[in-house]
């Protein structure tokens, strides 16, 4: 990722011109290989995870590069740098004219007029200006550090610069020296800047990031720009930018950026999978190290009393824990989301002497299985009763917010919600980490949404998908609480192309983790959709009386339960409503219910939970309300100050449908409840032998 000084030749993206036609050769290979062939093609038998997913690690593609989550050791130190940056959006007609001046030279200051902008937050809703609100190119950030005197003057000390995600191509300057570019909104990266820290009698120093929000047919979500060429009816250099997604592009800084150090010779990346045998865990661990070829390393897996379990030495290994505490969801067993601590001690010879390094990575003992129609966790059914989300929110738009996250899950607890999707992308690592601690599944989904024009199916627009899902899997691998990928939500899953997108995205994501199930989002006919083949899980959206007949609620039972029987005859995989739902004004009354109150809302989702009552017994496995809160979206007609379809408004606070489904949920958990006394036979049908 890091690139030494390159001056300002960088290619300014922003405003795109309409991208060439796109070609529709099929895209070559990339990367998926080595797959066990199932009912379906492409589909492994998905109750082969929980037992070969351990084993088939080893041949999973191997991910270049660690993304561990920078924490504090007592070999590492971290120096966050949230707060007020400075910040210029190039207003210029090409946008360019931040690099032709090159702005990442001299202070910011230096060149022109800035703004204090918050990090992290997106920039949009912060001011009071129309146009930075809906601007579209290039933004500039700018911060000066101090560091601390260690950091650069000790030269076996690493320094990394990490932003935790930067909407959407984002390039990094350290004292004005190129150090990395990223493309692609919801992931982290990272450079070293040791070096540059490290090269003269420097205290601080001076990060310069250039954001462009700009989406084209490639991106991940694709966009549009259209130009406005008349002159009679718009200015000169007149453009938009048009989207198929239904959320709005905040962009900018949007998770917290900071530096960290390790020792220059270090544990880059650890991997863990988890199986169990009767009452013994079974962790499987990878761990790679750069820096240096000769060390040593020791690891211990320590429960929640701080006792250690199990250990081993060297990079990779099974570590066995007698009567392991496994990790259930939340509501699923009396003590939920159990987590060891797996700790990795290195210690390696260098020039300058001996030199440790620790990094403790909380551990999740649990399997994850599918069979023909029930997704099993721990080898017991699992019901996920929980919804979809946004990072959205008021003023900050889709920047990481401690109080908000905890609101956030406060209300999931409260509403006896065990799962969530992660529409339509990958959300905060921190987010991730306290599902792990509260025992809430995650849907972990890619920002592959709005797949629908003919050039998002090029080879090129796959290449980057592959690499998306790469960044995905190395950064979410070892979160016990995911137990699905999600390459896409409603892409146009009937175009010709997307046969062959699919098998490959899935394959491909297979192989870099064989240790759990693979879908994407549909919202296709059954009979059409040219992606389902190849998933694990058949996850499907509708709005049967919202945008379809209307105003209808009595057309509803009869068209889920036919969708539904056509799914299940067409594929025999289980089945998730991954989405549903109806929008409601806060507030608004009406009875006999009318479309916008909250009594429609209200009538909507209860007629549909009668049919997912009955479903559930066969092969229904989740529902996943559309959607947590409101949240903000493009202005349009069908928009009120964003989408209404939250069971929270926008603020958090609960609409009559909150209640309902609180209801409903609190039933479905105690009637899925798994008691203790039964815990000890659990892994009986994680064997590959016994459906
Ligand atoms: C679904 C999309 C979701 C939208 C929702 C809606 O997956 O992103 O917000 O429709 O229209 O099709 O409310």
């Amino acid at each position: 990722m890091a690139r030494e000084a390159s001056g300002g030749h960088v290619t300014s993206r922003a405003p795109p011109r309409p991208a060439p036609p796109a070609s529709s050769a099929a895209p070559g290979p990339a990367g998926g290989r080595g797959l066990l062939a199932g009912r379906h093609e492409g589909s492994m038998h998905a109750g082969l995870w929980a037992a070969l997913g351990p084993l088939l690690w080893a041949c999973g593609l191997a991910l270049q590069g660690g993304m561990l989550y920078p924490q504090e050791s007592p070999s590492r130190e971290r120096k966050e740098l949230d707060g007020l940056w400075s910040f210029r959006a190039d207003f210029s007609e090409d946008r360019r004219q931040g690099f032709e001046r090159q702005w990442y030279r001299t202070p910011l200051r230096e060149s022109g007029p800035t703004l204090d902008m918050p990090v992290p937050s997106s920039f949009n809703d912060v001011g009071q200006d129309r146009q930075l609100r809906s601007f579209v190119g290039w933004v500039w950030y700018e911060r000066e550090v101090t560091l601390p005197q260690r950091w650069t003057q000790d030269l076996g000390t690493r320094v990394v610069l990490r932003i935790g995600s930067a909407h959407y191509h984002a390039i990094v300057w350290v004292n004005g020296v190129h150090v990395a570019e990223h493309e692609g909104g919801h992931l982290p990266f990272e450079a070293d800047i040791s070096k540059l820290v490290q090269s003269g009698p420097l205290s601080s120093c001076r990060i310069t990031i250039a954001i462009n929000n700009t989406l084209t047919p490639h991106t991940l979500p694709p966009g549009t720009i259209l130009y406005k060429t008349d002159i009679s009816k718009y200015p000169k250099g007149y453009f938009v930018q048009n989207t198929n997604f239904d959320f709005f592009n905040y962009a900018g800084l949007h998770r917290p950026v900071l530096l960290y150090t390790t020792p220059t010779t270090y544990i880059d990346d650890i991997t863990v999978t988890t199986g169990v045998d009767q009452d013994t865990g079974l962790v499987d661990y990878q761990v790679s190290v750069q820096g240096s070829e000769y060390f040593q390393l020791e690891v211990r897996l320590l429960d929640q009393e701080g006792k250690v379990v199990a250990q081993g030495t060297g990079g990779r290994g099974q570590l066995q824990v007698p009567n392991a505490h496994l990790w259930w969801p939340y509501l699923m067993h009396e003590h939920p989301a159990y987590l060891y601590s797996l700790e990795v001690r290195l210690t390696a010879q260098t020039a300058a002497g001996a030199v440790s390094d620790f990094y403790s990575l909380p551990v999740g003992i649990r399997t994850v299985a599918v069979t023909e129609h029930r997704f099993l966790i721990n080898g017991k059914p699992f019901y996920f009763h929980g919804v979809n989300k946004h990072e959205d929110a008021d003023i900050r738009g889709r920047g990481f917010d401690w109080p908000l996250l905890v609101k956030d899950f406060n209300l999931l607890r409260w509403l006896g919600a065990n799962a969530f999707r992660t529409s339509h992308y990958p959300y905060a690592e921190e987010v991730m980490q306290l599902c792990d601690r509260y025992g809430i599944v995650v849907i972990d989904e890619s920002p592959g949404v709005g797949i629908v024009l003919a050039q998002s199916y090029s080879n090129e627009s796959l290449q980057h998908h592959l690499q998306v899902m790469e960044e995905l899997v190395r950064r979410d691998k070892n979160h016990p609480a995911v137990v699905m990928w999600s390459v896409a939500n409603e892409p146009a899953s009937f175009l010709k192309p997307a046969g062959y997108y699919f098998k490959t995205l899935i394959a491909h994501t297979k192989a870099l983790d064989p240790s759990r199930p693979v879908t994407f989002v549909t919202n296709s006919n059954y009979e059409a959709d040219l992606g389902a083949p190849y998933v694990d899980v058949i996850c499907v959206n509708s709005y049967y009386s919202w945008y379809h007949d209307y105003g209808h609620l009595e057309v509803i039972q009869l068209h889920l339960a036919t969708e539904f029987e056509n799914w299940y005859r067409t594929y025999q995989k289980p089945i998730i409503q991954s989405e549903y739902g109806a929008g409601s004004i806060a507030g608004f009354h009406q009875d006999p219910p009318l479309m916008f109150s909250e009594e429609y809302q209200k009538g909507l989702l209860e007629q549909y939970h009668l049919v997912l009552d009955q479903k559930r017994k066969d092969y229904v496995v989740g529902e996943l309300i559309w959607n947590f809160a409101d949240f903000m979206t493009d202005q349009s007609p069908q928009r009120v100050l964003g989408n209404k379809k939250g069971i929270f408004t926008r603020q958090r606070q609960p609409k009559a449908a909150a209640f309902l489904l609180r209801e409903r949920y609190w039933k479905l958990a105690n009637e899925t409840m798994y008691h203790l006394s039964a815990a000890k036979s659990q892994c009986l049908e994680n064997s590959p032998f016994s459906f």
